[in-house]
């Protein structure tokens, strides 16, 4: 996978490629990454990057032809990539979108400033537009960094057998169970007792009833929208059975 990013910042990615897992990534091969400063493509002594609205109104667009000519460049780089522009109005972001994203050849992520972009390019130079939530930030950069981020840890190879990506709470669409480590005694709280005990069968049954029970707690939705297995039918059965119990005792 070859990420590149488009953006008149392009220093805001520099401690984003050279940390932690996308790093381990780049190094690995098994992505590669480069940022694009949109202004290198801008004309003229000044390099203007952006321009006043047509109609009038405040703010300021993004110039279209600087954009067209990094885009152009960044797909003569990888000629099987997908552009995407981040914002607000593109199709929502979820683990799903990930692993559709993972399996691209590449992603050019097109991060725009002001108060947006020429609708020519939108309409012309653009596969997909994608938002990582309601509410609306100062540019595509973060949200560019959050894509990268997710698909980057779901391309084969780039986390351990350890820490695999699709036995992980979303692929499950359950919240995982909680985690501890040492010491057994954090201030007055003890380490649940099941884990210490050795018994792997124990341990895995517990973490399976954590994670149902947790989503049931916090993220309803989830459960709503996932069909149950036969086991987690059980699960939930049981805790009906005692509610009831309580209830009417
Ligand atoms: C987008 C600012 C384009 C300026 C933005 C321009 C966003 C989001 C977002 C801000 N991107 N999800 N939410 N972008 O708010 O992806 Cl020109």
């Amino acid at each position: 996978m070859k990420f590149s990013a488009l953006t008149i910042f392009p220093e805001m990615f520099d401690l984003f490629w050279s940390h932690g897992i996308v790093r381990r990534a780049i190094e690995g091969n098994h992505i590669s990454a480069s940022s694009i400063n949109i202004r290198d493509f801008a004309e003229g002594r000044h390099k203007i990057t952006d321009d006043r609205p047509f109609g009038g109104g405040c703010g300021m667009v993004m110039k279209p032809e600087p954009l067209a000519s990094a885009i152009k460049a960044a797909g003569n780089d990888c000629p099987g990539a997908k552009t995407i522009l981040m914002s607000p109005q593109g199709r929502a972001f979820n683990q799903d979108t990930a692993w559709e994203l993972a399996k691209e050849e590449g992603l050019i992520l097109v991060c725009g400033r002001y108060e947006g972009v020429d609708e020519r390019i939108c309409d012309t130079y653009i596969d997909d537009e994608i938002s990582i939530g309601d509410y609306v930030l100062t540019g595509g950069e973060l949200a560019a960094m959050i894509i990268i981020d997710a698909v980057t840890r779901l391309i084969p190879g780039v986390l351990g057998g350890e820490e695999s990506a699709e036995k992980d709470s979303f692929s499950e669409s359950l919240l995982e169970h909680g985690h501890y480590t040492r010491p057994r005694e954090f201030e007055g709280m003890k380490v649940p007792e099941v884990l210490l005990s050795g018994d792997h069968a124990r341990i895995e049954k517990w973490r399976q009833e954590e994670s149902l029970i947790r989503t049931f707690l916090k993220r309803k939705d989830l459960l709503e929208s996932r069909p149950l297995s036969k086991q987690e039918k059980k699960i939930l059965e049981s805790w009906c059975h005692d509610i009831e119990r309580i209830i009417k005792s």
